[in-house]
């Protein structure tokens, strides 16, 4: 029998199916997470369901996103969040108080239990042993009504650290090293379970950065263990008493496949423009002319990364030529940087001091210049998703960005010999003062804004289908692509109707206008890995606003699909990948009897026809009996009501 940690707690959580790789799962969800911008989204579909108390163990929204507050609109959201929280029985984390992953795992995270939160880095829990999952708002909007989480069983697969790390190499080079082995798609369907004699030397933020930037591979999540390390990062946040044991699993047999990571022999990293997984040493980038370092975001803004970056900076001034903005993890790392002088250090360094938000990872805020080179601490370089279209994005550890943000370039950081490394506090000063917990709410009502619109509704699904290719689209296509984010459009997130106006704009200015004229529905058509990135459910909602009704590509990320499933958009995969290319846009697709082939369970080969080039398309699709449910129902919502209504 398999001793690793992730079928353990898949089995404990287990309500529906058997663990047997590709088969459709239901697991029972303890915890959910959401953030401002896809909180507000899933607090309006919660309410629709009509229940009066969330029924997790805990659930917790954070604001965090969304705080540049250019005018009323996020101000709003915030003060909707916050009465909804109250009411329904919420912790609420207020704006200041951090970064959703890095609050949660200080403060919420419990060995053994699950997460799923609404932002698909939610598998930082993982660093403290949770099987932790990303997932669009409307699945964590049902699972806080106490319904189950639907998934396909991952493969497990383990990752084994060996050996020590060298001085100056640390956490996110080992996540930049797997990006580099799997690529942005090879963590789909997978677990990645951490074990091996490496993981000792590694602290819980540390941890943290790994299985946070997990989500580029695309994996369903990925766990460490619960051992010393973790049981004193838990007494450091005074938290003994909900630390769990979980030791790792032993032999790689426990697993279906393993990867094997040597820690001694492993470089500094640097993830090149605009991909994750674009990885090289930092030698081959070594004296690259940089405009911009940003250290920050849920991947590298713990104590231990900023206490880092300190030691690099201290006495010294970041280079005239470089912009340097810090934007520490969380409200509990800022206090103890200012209290033990670290803060002092980094601002006398020259460092803009940013919120404790996401701030520049999603383009909120600090855009690198035109065509400005910009290295990040971060977990994203998608082009553009920095704010400047023409900027180009590299992802580094702290202890890269801090010292080429003094040399004004690139360098390696195991050159810095005469640096020594800080000493990590045992034990924190700890102030939950910024986090509200949950009271009687039967009283409190709900304050909306104006900018706060009611969520739409798919129509249910047509017997006919024979819509327009809308757009064509290449491999890797991101959500940042489809539903851009940013200081601009980020505010519209609870305003669908104003938002739809977005999709795609990136790729084509006209893609909303052309989309909304087509009163029959229309079709995108893609390449592998399509939807890659962040578990915005906005990225189906506002293409299904806009009449788009299936998705053909050569394969999907798996937060996407879902998403589209959830907001009743079809998605299907090209049989044979290489009839993409023969598809061009303004082609008519037909879907013979669709509904009628959902209905009666998809069990044969489906063949669509291009009748403009007069060619079958034969599809594949990995749609549960469920997920058809769902399709034929008008997705989720109407799935649930219909459900609860019974
Ligand atoms: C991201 O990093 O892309 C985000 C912004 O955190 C998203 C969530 C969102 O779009 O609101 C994510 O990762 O899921
Ligand atoms: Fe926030 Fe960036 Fe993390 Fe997304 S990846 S949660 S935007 S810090």
């Amino acid at each position: 029998m398999s001793n690793a940690n992730a079928r353990k707690i898949l089995e404990a959580h287990l309500v529906e199916g058997s663990l047997d790789k590709g088969k459709d799962i239901s697991i029972k969800i303890d915890h959910t997470l959401t953030q401002d911008a896809t909180g507000t989204l899933a607090y309006l579909q919660f309410e629709t369901l009509g229940i009066p108390r969330v029924k997790t163990e805990k659930s917790v929204s954070f604001v965090d996103h969304n705080t540049l507050q250019t005018d009323f609109k996020n101000a709003d959201d915030h003060r909707f969040l916050q009465s909804v929280a109250a009411k329904y029985g919420i912790y609420f984390s207020r704006a200041g108080n951090g970064i959703c992953h890095q609050v949660f795992l200080e403060r919420f995270s419990v060995p053994g239990k699950t997460l799923l939160g609404s932002d698909s880095h939610t598998p930082t829990a993982g660093g403290a042993a949770m099987l932790a999952i990303g997932a669009g708002g409307l699945d964590v909007a049902v699972a806080m009504g106490g319904e189950p989480f639907q998934l396909k069983m991952p493969e497990i697969v383990g990752i084994k650290l060996k050996g020590k790390l060298q001085p100056f190499v640390s956490g996110k080079d080992i996540i930049l090293e797997l990006l580099r082995k799997v690529s942005v798609k090879g963590g789909v369907g997978k677990i990645f379970e951490y074990f091996g004699d490496g993981i000792a030397t590694l602290s819980v933020p540390e941890r943290a950065t790994i299985t946070n930037m997990g989500a580029e591979t695309g994996a369903t999540t990925s766990i460490f263990p619960s051992d010393e390390k973790t049981k004193a990062y838990f007494g450091m946040q005074k938290r003994d008493k909900e630390w769990v044991s979980m030791p790792a699993a032993k032999n790689d047999k426990d697993f279906d496949s393993v990867i094997e990571i040597d820690l001694s022999t492993l470089v500094p990293l640097i993830a090149k423009p605009h991909s994750p997984d674009n990885v090289v040493p930092v030698t081959e980038l070594e004296g690259t002319a940089i405009d911009q370092v940003a250290i920050g975001s849920c991947t590298n803004s713990s104590l231990r990364d900023l206490m880092m970056v300190a030691a690099i900076m201290k006495g010294k001034t970041v280079a005239p030529t470089v912009s340097l903005g810090i934007s520490p993890g969380s409200r509990q790392v800022m206090q103890q940087l200012a209290k033990n002088g670290t803060l002092g250090i980094l601002i006398q360094s020259g460092a803009r001091i940013l919120e404790s938000a996401c701030g520049p990872c999603l383009g909120m805020g600090f855009a690198p210049p035109s065509r400005g080179k910009s290295l990040r601490t971060f977990n994203r370089n998608f082009q553009g998703r920095s704010g400047t279209e023409d900027a180009e994005v590299y992802l580094a550890s702290p202890e890269i960005a801090a010292a080429s943000a003094l040399a004004g370039k690139i360098v390696d950081p195991r050159k810095l010999t005469s640096v020594s490394f800080p000493e990590i506090p045992a034990s924190l000063h700890i102030d939950d003062g910024m986090i509200i917990p949950p009271a009687d709410g039967s009283n409190v009502s709900v304050i909306y804004g104006p900018n706060i619109k009611p969520v739409p509704v798919a129509p249910p699904m047509p017997d006919i289908l024979k819509i327009k290719v809308i757009i064509k689209v290449g491999d890797n296509i991101t959500t940042d692509h489809i539903m851009p984010a940013g200081a601009e459009i980020l505010p519209l997130r609870s305003n669908i109707p104003e938002i739809a106006k977005h999709v795609f704009e990136r790729i084509d200015k006209t893609f909303a206008e052309r989309a909304k004229k087509e009163q029959a529905g229309t079709v995108i058509v893609g390449g592998s890995n399509y939807g890659q990135g962040s578990s915005r459910e906005h990225a189906a909602i506002a293409p299904m606003h806009l009449g788009v009704k299936v998705v053909l590509v050569k394969s999907f990320a798996r937060i996407h699909e879902a998403n589209l499933i959830n907001f009743g958009i079809i998605p299907l995969e090209f049989a044979d990948p290489k009839q993409a290319d023969a598809i061009d846009v303004n082609d008519i697709i037909e879907f013979p009897s669709l509904r009628k082939y959902l209905e009666g369970g998809a069990k044969t080969q489906y063949v669509a026809r291009d009748v403009t080039k007069k060619m079958d398309i034969p599809v594949n699709h990995h749609l549960s009996s469920r997920a058809m449910q769902l399709l034929l129902a008008g997705g989720l919502l109407n799935f649930i009501r219909n459900k609860l209504s019974k």
